[in-house]
């Protein structure tokens, strides 16, 4: 029996197709688990995946050789393509979003891009660049110190964003008289209760390498694969 044994396994932000994802732990880690339901919480394909493509038949044979159900929730990867999709995924059934009734919890599953986090933050840097005036002569500091405090305001902007996304998905969760709500999208896992709602998020397998797994007892943990 494998260590990674669970009811049911959620996974997000793959970008399959994409010269960045840890492909090497991503197969490792499909070849490791062992659960009865495998949820893809979309952006499972990158937006410019073309066929033939190696990676994602490795992908999916990995998937066929499991025991599992694997259900598929669309992500803007999967929305906002300029080629069609790949035909290895002509029989996979999509979907928009998912509700699960798992053990202890009644989970929405939503990939969250109904969020558009890119508006949100040019909208929020437009917003504090206007407010920021810097009076320098000297052209050249005045440029180090406006792209310094850019960066600054980038992740600052991304850690307000995040908190606004989650509560923005907790409300989802609400709406559709769920208690949880498991979504991506935002590249940034996580684990947090608001408003009496569990919010978990599948983060991604480019940097992070982590999913969220449902244990026999009805119990949603988020881990990081090694
Ligand atoms: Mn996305």
């Amino acid at each position: 029996m494998s260590h990674l044994t669970f009811n049911a396994i959620f996974i997000s932000d793959l970008h399959i197709g994409s010269d960045i994802t840890n492909y090497k732990k991503l197969f490792k880690f499909i070849e490791d688990i062992e659960c009865k339901k495998l949820f893809l919480v979309g952006d499972i394909i990158y937006r410019n995946l073309q066929e033939p493509s190696l990676e994602l038949e490795r992908f999916i044979k990995l998937l066929e050789s499991k025991e599992c159900e694997v259900i598929y929730i669309i992500g803007n990867h999967e929305k906002s393509r300029k080629v069609p999709m790949p035909k290895i995924l002509s029989s996979v059934d999509m979907h928009k979003n998912y509700i699960y009734q798992a053990i202890k919890y009644k989970i929405l599953i939503e990939h969250g891009d109904s969020y558009d986090t890119k508006d949100k933050v040019l909208q929020s840097l437009k917003y504090i660049d206007k407010r920021t005036h810097i009076k320098l002569k000297n052209q050249e500091l005045k440029k180090v110190i406006k792209k310094y405090l850019s960066h600054i305001l980038k992740a600052i902007a991304k850690v307000v964003l995040h908190k606004s996304f989650s509560r923005y998905m907790i409300l989802r969760a609400k709406r559709n008289r769920c208690n949880t709500v498991i979504c991506g999208h935002f590249h940034k896992s996580a684990k947090a209760t608001d408003l009496n709602i569990n919010y978990l998020n599948c983060g991604d397998w480019i940097g992070n390498c982590t999913y969220i797994a449902e244990d026999f007892n009805g119990d949603l943990e988020l881990y990081r694969y090694y």
